[in-house]
């Protein structure tokens, strides 16, 4: 009994030993050595015994057996020191890179990759930019100054590859397989690294994907700070800002129920008190807005949902961030992001109509503008280019979360934009906003699962930046050349008449309208040209 109890506690204390120690600082402790360590009292026992017969006294050898076990003890405690010590963050040897063996980084985390730069449409160069040239001027403006990209920190730094069947299958060099807060800091620096190879200047996050959970909010917060007051300097010594931050609602087993829609008052408060947090850093950051996306701000079933009453909890919880907004003096613009389902059967932001709605209801539209995700609106049953229609005509059009579904799957996939009509599309939306600033393109979009080197992650982004930018250029084409805006422009000539100015100034009360169709008779109605405004529409592409 008690031999099987030790070999067993040896067995697992030299596994989380050579655990721990593999591939760190180069120690390699034999699984075998401590686990003899360990039975080595057993044995001495053994042989004492058989020793004994008579010659030692009981005393005696109870006093050989606790010296032995002393030993022991020591030894343990050099083995649990030398485990700590080995469990200290260190640098990923195949980057060649020092190592101060603290979670400060020196060197690089892309040493084999250089700044992108534009080489044209005809470069082969994977690693270039072949449509995208930010400084080049398109319709008045920089490119960079229409596109405003923006990397997102969740899914380029905290994207494992996991899926519900499947576990990681990405395992980047600079990567310790843990949550510490040393090694939140060193994501943070690649994070800013490959910013700055890549050529984006704005970046997005969620509090829980740039610092570790602590036990209390106190101790979270603190996190929070230690790894925020790092992204600050790195912005300080860089051209890079923060497009926007927000508060992840969502994974937490509290969230279950929702955040601001939760049916328990104290899940209700600490999404708040993460918010206000979430704000705060936001506004530290110099962040230009601060996204609210309803993550499971929905319901499963309406059998056991008060539906107007968690609606009302959804505006007195934005309406509580307006006057935190207001009362700590950050001028960035509120967004809310339109999704219709996933994770939860039906959201209560369904789409930018719902959701522009619901504004109005609350009276929040002066206070908050729409972020849209292109996989969101196909997932809603639009058109990408509806739900940007959508939110720029009613004055809402605040942001772009750039990414993509998958017609033959039916989530939400986030891949990288790729189709240049789809871009063309977008851009076309864009242009018609005059620009997004202060919002921007996000990429909310992941490398595939399968996709695994780290250049795919530099070959993800230059493609969907490339393919935002051949929107641009097609649009422009499209303007210049005029033939689809006159296409429109054509299709409703009879509302430029006096009559059409009459309707459209509300000044036409039916009575009058019938007896003009008693003068006019029957109306003639011309073709609608869809055909006609495709093929306009390819020839720019
Ligand atoms: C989820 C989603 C989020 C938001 C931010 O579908 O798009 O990543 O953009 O919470
Ligand atoms: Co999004």
């Amino acid at each position: 009994m008690r031999r099987s109890r030790r070999w067993r506690r040896a067995e697992q204390s030299s596994k989380e030993a050579n655990r721990r120690f593999k591939g760190r600082a180069g120690w390699a402790l034999s699984y075998e050595v401590v686990l003899t360590l360990f039975i080595l009292p057993d044995h001495v026992g053994s042989v004492l015994t058989l020793y004994d017969c008579g010659r030692i006294s009981l005393y005696v050898r109870k006093e050989i057996m606790k010296s032995v076990e002393i030993l022991l003890l020591l030894l343990c405690l050099k083995v649990v020191c030398l485990a700590a010590f080995a469990a200290a963050p260190t640098c990923p040897a195949d980057l060649g890179s020092v190592c101060s063996g603290s979670d400060e980084w020196e060197g690089e985390f892309f040493p084999s990759i250089h700044k992108i730069k534009y080489e044209g449409p005809s470069s082969k160069n994977r690693l270039a930019f072949k449509w995208y040239n930010a400084e080049e001027e398109i319709l008045g403006k920089k490119m960079k100054d229409w596109l405003r990209f923006s990397v997102a920190f969740w899914h380029t730094f905290r994207g494992s590859g996991a899926d519900p069947f499947g576990a990681p299958t990405k395992f980047w060099p600079w990567e310790d397989g843990t949550n510490s807060l040393a090694m939140a800091k060193r994501r943070m620096r690649a994070n800013f690294e490959f910013l700055e190879k890549l050529g984006a200047e704005l970046w997005c996050f969620h509090d829980k994907d740039i610092a570790p959970d602590g036990k209390t909010l106190e101790e979270t917060n603190a996190n929070l700070d230690e790894v925020v007051t790092l992204a600050k300097e790195l912005q300080g010594s860089s051209k890079i800002r923060l497009l926007w931050g927000t508060a992840q609602l969502f994974l937490h087993p509290r969230y279950m129920h929702g955040a601001a829609t939760s049916s328990e008052v104290g899940v209700y408060a600490y999404a708040a008190a993460q918010v206000k947090k979430a704000m705060e850093v936001t506004h530290y950051l110099g962040g230009e807005n601060y996204v609210f996306w309803g993550g499971r701000e929905g319901y499963q079933t309406l059998l056991n949902t008060d539906m107007e009453r968690e609606l009302n909890h959804l505006a007195r919880f934005l309406e509580a961030a307006v006057a935190y907004k207001k009362k700590i003096g950050f001028n960035g613009t509120l967004l809310i992001e339109p999704k219709p389902q996933e994770p939860t059967k039906h959201q209560y932001d369904w789409d930018a109509a719902t959701t522009a709605s619901f504004l109005r209801k609350y009276g929040l539209t002066g206070e908050f503008k729409l972020n849209i995700e292109c996989n969101h609106a196909t997932l809603s049953g639009h058109s990408c280019h509806h739900e940007l229609e959508t939110a720029r005509i009613n004055g809402l059009l605040g942001n772009i979360d750039a990414n993509t579904g998958d017609p033959q799957i039916g989530w939400d996939t986030d891949q990288f934009l790729t189709d240049i009509g789809e871009a063309t599309l977008v851009m076309l939306s864009v242009v018609r906003n005059g620009g997004l600033a202060p919002g921007g393109f996000n990429f909310d979009a992941k490398l595939r699962r399968e996709s695994t080197d780290v250049e795919d992650i530099f070959i993800a982004h230059i493609s969907g930046m490339d393919t935002l930018a051949r929107g641009l250029r097609n649009v422009a084409k499209l303007i210049e050349d005029g033939s689809l805006a006159e296409l429109v422009r054509k299709r409703y000539e009879t509302f430029d008449t006096e009559i059409g100015a009459q309707i459209e100034a509300g000044k036409a009360d039916f009575e009058f309208l019938e007896k003009k169709v008693l003068e006019w008779g029957e109306p003639k109605v011309a073709s609608g040209k869809q055909e006609l405004a495709e093929m306009l529409f390819q020839s720019a592409l």
